[in-house]
């Protein structure tokens, strides 16, 4: 029997650099993934004509519109696919989701915890997902099959760092990045966030924090750098830290697990490779394996390349679509959803509330949120 294929025509809100990710990722998906949907790039949708213009031609987007009020809405529109910056997330996903829209939506879901739940309402009985995508790295999904077979052991130690440099440069033009009425926060909800993500699902729930956030450019409106220290429900210890001054360092995303059998650390400047350390090795040969994550037999490497040919950041953005899409086909819940994320919203709200009172702070999620993390 023929495979019954459905057309999904999707709006994208916002054409920035996640503009471009996303794009590539709804024109690739179909050649590396076998899916039951053609996806079908209809209006991508900005502020500046002339600019969002240029970018749906460069990226083969039948329409470029400026009023996302009007897209949203529309019934030739399945997919609503939002990577706008932070501040209108929640306006456009509500108003969405009000449509009756699959909605798409860039991290930080929100500007705060507030905006986050109420979107996680609009959304609940609609297919969502969050672009926390380095979920899908290959090499970060093999942690987690490694830390669910039980090979680190009980865990006592989790350390993150998230380090960038680009916010230390003089010559950086205002970017939306820095202003807080359009960002909400600056390294802790764009960098933190994906830490923390990773953290909630390698490691589970974490019940309180203490931190700090730092500001080194005068008259920034946000914050430069941010550490937090944190207690997990299973009894182990983080330590979280991210920056976008870190100089000498671009796009550092690394974490390490440390447990009594074992330990695993990834970093996303060699994005094809975990180390693991097996405690359970004969004593004589005990040291990190370091792992080529590109297959057989790992984490969708056989949907791209033969073993050893290694991908990279896009191929992250792809492999979450395809995931969401083959949930969507069997009409099945999809991780991460808004739900998730308004979890890690949570723990934003608790570093900050932390870092301004100078005091330990519990995470006060909501019993459904914590169930909800996968
Ligand atoms: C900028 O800091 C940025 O593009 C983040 O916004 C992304 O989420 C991260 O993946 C890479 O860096």
């Amino acid at each position: 029997m023929a495979k019954q294929i459905r057309k999904l025509n999707v709006a994208m809100i916002g054409y920035g650099f996640m503009g471009r990710a996303h794009s590539n990722a709804f024109l690739q998906v179909g050649h590396f993934f076998d899916l039951p949907y053609e996806l079908k790039l209809k209006a991508m949708c900005g502020r500046n004509r002339a600019a969002v213009e240029a970018m749906a031609a460069q990226w083969g987007w039948e329409e470029a519109q400026t009023d996302w009020q009007s897209v949203v809405k529309r019934k030739d529109i399945d997919v609503v696919d939002i990577c706008a910056p932070n501040h209108p997330h929640a306006q456009i996903a509500i108003a969405a989701a009000e449509a009756g829209k699959i909605v798409l939506c860039e991290k930080p879901l929100a500007m705060n915890v507030a905006e986050a739940r109420q979107m996680a309402n609009a959304a609940r009985s609609l297919p969502n997902l969050v672009w926390f995508n380095y979920r899908r790295v290959p090499a970060i999904a093999l942690a987690k099959e490694l830390v669910e077979q039980g090979r680190v052991g009980k865990p006592y130690h989790y350390r993150a760092t998230y380090l960038q440099s680009w916010g230390a440069d003089p010559e950086l033009p205002g970017a939306w990045r820095f202003r807080k009425a359009e960002a909400g926060s600056g390294a802790m909800g764009d960098l933190l966030s994906h830490s923390l993500d990773l953290a909630l699902v390698l490691n589970g729930a974490v019940i309180e924090v203490t931190s700090l956030m730092q500001t080194f450019t005068p008259n920034r409106e946000v914050d430069d750098a941010v550490l937090a220290l944190t207690r997990f429900a299973n009894g182990s210890i983080g330590t979280f830290e991210a920056t976008r001054f870190a100089i000498g360092c671009r796009n550092r995303n690394y974490f390490e697990i440390h447990g009594a059998e074992g330990a695993i650390r990834f970093d996303l400047e060699d994005l094809n490779r975990l180390e693991v350390f097996d405690r359970g090795d004969a004593v004589e040969i005990q040291g990190s394996h370091n792992v080529l994550v590109t297959g057989p037999g790992h984490p969708y490497t056989s949907h791209f390349w033969p073993p050893g040919h290694i991908i990279g950041y896009e191929h992250t953005f792809i492999a979450t679509l395809a995931d969401f899409l083959n949930t969507l086909a069997k009409n099945q819940q999809f991780h991460p959803s808004f739900d998730d994320a308004v979890g890690v919203q949570e723990l934003l709200e608790a570093v900050e509330t932390s870092a301004r009172t100078g005091k330990w702070t519990k995470v006060s999620a909501d019993d459904a949120t914590v169930a909800a993390i996968q």
